[in-house]
């Protein structure tokens, strides 16, 4: 509908940006940092490798004083898994619960709420090498080391994400560099054999949040992207709900409702591929509920009816997936794209809120949101990011529609606070409100800039989004 009246955003918004350890710390192997699976990949040619990054490891005072600076009410950062508990499991190392601590005091001294992701694409390499989520004894591993985070970080941190794009790490981990699928038989048994050990692990976790830290809230972070049937053909409309039932809901409803969503049981049937439950498990997922729902939006996905058959073409998180029998990806004519070709629709954002709301009834807070591009440092300093402003201010535009039409939104916190590596196009593809100065390979001298986007940030949240 045309809204005529908007409602303002609350004043307690969210407002704020996000990271994740593996892309923008550095020091990827030092005081005592054990490897991940992000250590050991091949990074695709012409990328960076992971072990300096945006150095937020060493300059985490500075970078925290610039996001107060811009105003930030919440910081959205990840726990390198591997840099508490280097091979996972077993002995906890020190330095990294003071490098931690030391970030999520910095944030509390200006104020600003610590968003702590549990696990972002980082499993620790020791993990992997003993089978990775595919061996059922991860689930209490990764409970073992929310506990670990809770017992040290819990006095302080009341907002906690699970497992970050859970749907990425199933549908394109190859891309991300998180699953190696070489000589694997059926590829959907193993993936969904380790999506089902995580929805547990996720499970067990929020249950436990919830009776060590009664004033925590936590929730899982999916990538929610709408999917539009490519024409009104009803066969287009039943493709469509395939793949927001793969895409989406399968994470959602089991999230909040502890159910398996019946299309992608049926999907998992098709390909004998259902995951082996053993008794209780289903229990366990029913004890798990999330206090609200974070999820990183990018862009919509619109797809045809495909009735061929033949192998399934890997897509990253945003783009070109075709699973032959169920859908087939569709480059929607109506969108734009950004320089690295994701379709950008701010309002399919405000549908895909609607649609998420009208089905679980959370409040929800965006974990990620932005775009990716190629920014240059002018002489003078400056970085005129005028195309990343035009695509925030027209996302959080459609918030204030979507809030106006009573969708509970808790906060938004854009894709990324500064720059830092992508998760398979390197450094060039940048994301951020602070500009870090280094190149693929010449690192330089690493200092930061504020973009023209800073500035424009700046404004939006003192503002509560009245001035955009
Ligand atoms: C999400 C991930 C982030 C991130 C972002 C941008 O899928 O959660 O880790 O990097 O996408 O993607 P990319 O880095 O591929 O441009």
């Amino acid at each position: 509908m045309v809204i005529k009246k908007t409602k303002k955003i609350g004043d307690d918004f969210l407002w704020g940006a996000s990271t994740s350890a593996y892309q923008v710390e550095g020091a990827n192997l030092i005081d005592g940092k054990g490897p991940s699976v992000q250590d050991v990949k091949k990074v695709p040619e012409g990328t960076s490798e992971l072990d300096v990054c945006a150095d937020f490891y060493h300059r985490y005072k500075e970078d925290i004083a610039l996001m107060a600076e811009m105003g930030f009410r919440t910081f959205r950062f990840s726990v390198a898994w591997s840099r508490i508990l280097p091979k996972g499991a077993g002995e906890v190392n020190p330095k990294g619960i003071a490098f931690y601590n030391n970030v999520i005091d910095e944030c509390l001294k200006y104020g600003i709420e610590p968003l702590i992701t549990m696990f972002h694409f980082d499993l620790p390499q020791a993990l992997e090498e003993q089978g990775g989520w595919s061996r059922r004894g991860i689930i209490d591993d990764f409970v073992n080391f929310a506990k670990v985070m809770y017992e040290n970080f819990g006095d302080r941190v009341k907002y906690w994400l699970t497992i970050n794009e859970q749907n990425m790490l199933t549908l394109a981990g190859e891309v991300i560099g998180t699953c190696n699928l070489q000589g694997v038989e059926n590829k959907y048994k193993k993936l969904y054999q380790e999506n089902h050990h995580m929805l547990l692990a996720q499970a067990k976790a929020m249950k436990l949040c919830h009776d060590m830290l009664p004033g925590a809230k936590i929730g899982p972070a999916p990538n929610i992207s709408l999917v539009y049937p490519a024409t009104c053909k009803p066969k287009d409309v039943l493709a469509a709900q395939n793949f927001n039932a793969i895409r989406n809901w399968l994470y959602l409803d089991m999230a909040v409702y502890g159910e398996y969503n019946h299309l992608v049981w049926h999907f998992l049937e098709e390909h004998d591929a259902v995951p082996d439950i053993e008794p209780g498990d289903m229990d366990i997922m029913k004890e798990g509920h999330p206090d609200f729902i974070g999820f990183n939006y990018y862009s919509t996905a619109t797809v045809e009816w495909d009735a061929s058959e033949g192998e399934a073409t890997l897509g990253d998180q945003q783009s070109g997936a075709a699973e032959p029998g169920v859908f087939r990806g569709y480059a929607n004519p109506n969108l734009l794209r950004t320089e690295f070709g994701w379709e950008i629709d701010p309002d399919g954002f405000r549908a895909t809120m609607r649609e998420m709301y009208s089905r679980y009834r959370l409040p929800m807070i965006v974990t990620e949101n932005g775009l990716g591009a190629y920014d240059k440092l002018e002489a003078d300093g400056k970085i005129h990011d005028d195309y990343r402003i035009e695509y925030l201010r027209r996302h959080i535009e459609q918030i204030k529609l979507a809030v106006s039409e009573g969708v509970e939104m808790m906060g938004y916190c854009p894709w990324s606070a500064i720059d830092l590596i992508s998760t398979h196009e390197g450094m060039v593809k940048r994301y951020g409100f602070i500009y870090v100065n280094r190149d693929e390979f010449d690192l330089k001298d690493m200092a930061r800039y504020r973009k023209d986007s800073f500035y424009w940030y700046k404004k939006v949240i003192e503002t509560n989004a009245e001035e955009l």
